[in-house]
């Protein structure tokens, strides 16, 4: 009998959360960036092996703060926990721990769910090891600790053995080939907001939504291969904002375009048009209905 389930990963924004996912699932399931708070979504990445399948599900980091927007995305990944058989805690060697790892180590000793510890960025050169493993002993003494490099793949085979062993027994979810279960245009929006924030300054990132307004299949002209366009709209919270994504002449859009596309024609079976516009949403994130549609 093989085995199948759940894993939640939680840590502090910026641990190294969804590219840990994407190294363990060997695609590009979930964006990532340098700038906090890039995950909004509770995202699924599946791992199917000889041994079973574990269903991972991505959160956002979790942080305190009263913003209503930020209280969304912590609630979110605090109810991806009724859904997990395990957690998987990220945590940032190259930073000193400090109060938001005392907050996400206070939601993990109210479950009763077995715990992992990944400290994550082994390949750094500066690392406070030493502060986590005291931090751990103290917080959650059973947790097993892994020392692991999402980017260089380090420590993960023991790993995924550690979070296999107490996945319940059972069925795998999803077919073997499947890695995650995103619908088109989710993951669309999602890479068109990944590449804007490689491209957005300070607190650009965090004024950015997605959302794509109209898609179709467009008959492919003289022989050539079918091809999805989509309307996708960025919305921005500021006139200035909306001037720093289009950019010059219109050149920043376009390239955000161009690399957008690029990396949609390697996941997509067929070509992908987009057509970006800039929006202006003053307050958007605090707008309940818009975040209660957006951060699930
Ligand atoms: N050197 C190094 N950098 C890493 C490692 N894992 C992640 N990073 C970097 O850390 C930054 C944050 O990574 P993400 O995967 O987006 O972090 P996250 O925890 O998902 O962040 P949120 O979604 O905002 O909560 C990115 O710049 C990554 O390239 C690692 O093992 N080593
Ligand atoms: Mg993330």
């Amino acid at each position: 009998m093989s085995k199948s389930g759940f894993v939640a990963i939680i840590g502090r924004p910026s641990a190294g959360k969804s590219t840990l996912l994407n190294t363990l699932c060997k695609e590009k399931v979930s964006i990532t960036s340098p700038v906090p708070q890039t995950t909004r979504n509770k995202i699924r990445g599946i791992v199917t092996d000889p041994r079973g399948q574990i269903v991972f599900l991505d959160t956002p980091g979790y942080h305190r703060s009263d913003r209503k927007f930020n209280t969304y995305l912590r609630r979110l990944a605090e109810s991806t926990l009724e859904e997990a058989d395990a957690v998987l805690y990220v945590a940032d060697l190259s930073r000193p721990p400090g109060p938001e790892e005392r907050d996400v180590l206070a939601l993990l000793a109210q479950t009763s769910l077995p715990r992992i510890c990944a400290l994550n960025k082994s390949d750094l050169p500066r690392t406070f090891v030493d502060r986590y493993r005291e931090l751990l002993g103290e917080s959650l003494p059973e947790a097993a600790i892994h020392l692991v490099s999402a980017v260089t793949s380090d420590g993960l085979p023991p790993l995924l053995d550690a979070l296999f062993a107490p996945m319940p027994e059972g069925e795998a979810f999803y077919d073997a080939d499947y890695y995650t279960d995103q619908a088109p245009e989710f993951r669309i929006a999602e890479i068109v907001r990944e590449k804007a924030i490689a491209r957005a300054r300070e607190e650009l990132p965090h004024a950015i939504y997605v959302e794509v307004a109209d898609m179709e299949m467009r008959e492919p002209e003289d022989g050539r291969e079918a091809m999805l366009w989509a309307r996708v709209f960025l919305n921005v919270e500021r006139d200035s904002q909306k001037g720093i994504l289009v950019g010059k002449g219109g050149e920043q859009i376009r390239d955000i375009r161009l690399e957008a596309q690029r990396e949609l024609n390697e996941i997509f079976p067929y070509r992908i048009h987009l057509d970006l516009r800039v929006k202006v949403q003053p307050k958007w994130r605090s707008r309940d209905p818009l975040l209660r549609r957006m951060v699930q």
